[in-house]
């Protein structure tokens, strides 16, 4: 059965995924539809990061902007309605680990039960067509901490260990119990670390990149040997739109950069890229690295067999990570004002208590 794609609803759309995967699928030539991008815009949600779309492609035409609040049943019922939505890709999260720390409650409540209001109004709005497709976007965090050896699969127990990933876990059982239960038809994916331009700067690379620019100190936790795998953005949504495309209904796929990274030898070398690029001697930089307190329950480390995703549906990635590094330096560098813009509230204030003056 052929999927629809005609209108498309992307949840968390002025996100920093959400965001650049918006601005993929318009520009695919395989894509015919319509994006509409459904935000509540939260201190992550920005529509700045679409400016260029919107010229593109104008609002209300093959884009359009609703905000609303995935928890809100009667909201998203009415823009499912409304634009006769046949395809759903769900990003709308909270998705930073050190707030859900500070505070699970919001995590529970987006992630979990606003999971479940898009999954209920999607059934009752298809009524068991197949044509239509709920795509929901995970972490590999669901999966726990590795120690040396190993990475995750497809069918490694769930083992989460933060409010955050023990949300994102809640949800992925929900997307699989509606295929189960209802024949929902869905798909999921979990995916490592994302880098490039858009990301709010509380996540580590683009909080290094913009620390580096005011001279501030870069916070690393613990004893920065925690391992992220990493992938660029652009990398993740092309998977995402292969397995719209090609994959099973009721399955999920890892994505994964193969690209496992100290933290500290990855802030090692952004400052190197940064130095670089903006001509800084390199120990003006480095010495800004500041030693901090461990990030509590603070995975290990984080890695991920994607060979499901390559053998199957024949995606492989693009960006390799020293150029997909200086992409996203160069992007923070040249783009100051949207850094100013997001930059503010609350937030940089409880970071700065409970791990520092950054
Ligand atoms: P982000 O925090 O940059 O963006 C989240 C977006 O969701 C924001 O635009 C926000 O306004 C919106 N949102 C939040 N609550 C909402 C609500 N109740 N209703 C409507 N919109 C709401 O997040 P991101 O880094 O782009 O992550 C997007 C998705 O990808 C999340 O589901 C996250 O769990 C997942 N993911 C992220 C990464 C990563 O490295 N960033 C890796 C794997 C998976
Ligand atoms: O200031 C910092 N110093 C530091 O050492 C920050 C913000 C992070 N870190 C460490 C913690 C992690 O080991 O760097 C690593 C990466 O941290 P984050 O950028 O906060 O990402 P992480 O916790 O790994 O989670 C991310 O990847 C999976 C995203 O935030 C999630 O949304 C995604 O699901």
């Amino acid at each position: 059965m052929n999927r629809a794609f005609q209108n498309v609803l992307v949840t968390g759309g002025a996100g920093f995924i959400g965001s650049n995967f918006i601005r993929y699928l318009l520009h695919q030539a395989d894509f015919h539809g319509r994006v509409i991008n459904y935000d509540i815009l939260t201190y992550a949600g920005n529509l700045a990061n679409l400016d260029d779309v919107v010229q593109e492609c104008g609002q209300n035409g093959r884009y359009v902007f609703v905000r609303g609040d995935i928890c809100d049943r009667e909201s998203v019922e009415e823009v499912v309605r409304r634009y006769d939505i046949d395809t759903v890709v769900h990003f709308a999260a909270e998705s930073h680990v050190d707030r859900s720390i500070h505070d699970p409650s919001a995590f529970i409540k987006t992630n979990v039960l606003g999971t479940q209001v898009l999954l209920d109004v999607a059934r009752q709005a298809w009524q068991g067509r197949q044509d239509v497709l709920f795509h929901h976007i995970s972490t590999d965090e669901v999966y726990g901490s590795l120690g040396n050896e190993g990475a995750f699969r497809e069918d490694t127990p769930y083992d989460p260990r933060s409010p955050y990933s023990a949300s994102k876990a809640a949800a992925d059982h929900l997307v699989m119990a509606y295929f189960h239960t209802y024949g929902l038809p869905i798909t999921l994916s979990n995916c490592s670390n994302n880098y490039g331009p858009y990301q709010f700067p509380e996540k580590l690379i683009p909080l290094m990149i913009c620390n580096m620019e005011e001279r501030k100190p870069l916070p690393v936790y613990g004893d920065g040997k925690n391992i992220r795998d990493w992938l660029y953005v652009e990398d993740h949504n092309a998977a995402v739109w292969i397995i719209m495309k090609n994959g099973k209904a009721g399955e999920k796929y890892n994505i994964g950069g193969e690209t496992e990274w100290e933290n500290i030898r990855l802030v090692e070398e952004l400052c190197k890229i940064y130095a670089e690029l903006t001509g800084t001697p390199l120990g003006e930089i480095t010495n800004l690295i500041t030693y901090v307190k461990d990030r509590p329950g603070h995975d290990r480390r984080y890695a991920i067999d994607c060979s499901k995703l390559k053998d199957e549906l024949g995606w492989q990635k693009a960006h390799d990570f020293q150029s997909g590094l200086q992409k996203t330096v160069q992007w923070y560098v040249n783009n100051k004002s949207w850094i100013g813009n997001v930059q503010s509230g609350e937030y940089m204030k409880w970071i700065e208590t409970n791990y520092g003056q950054r």
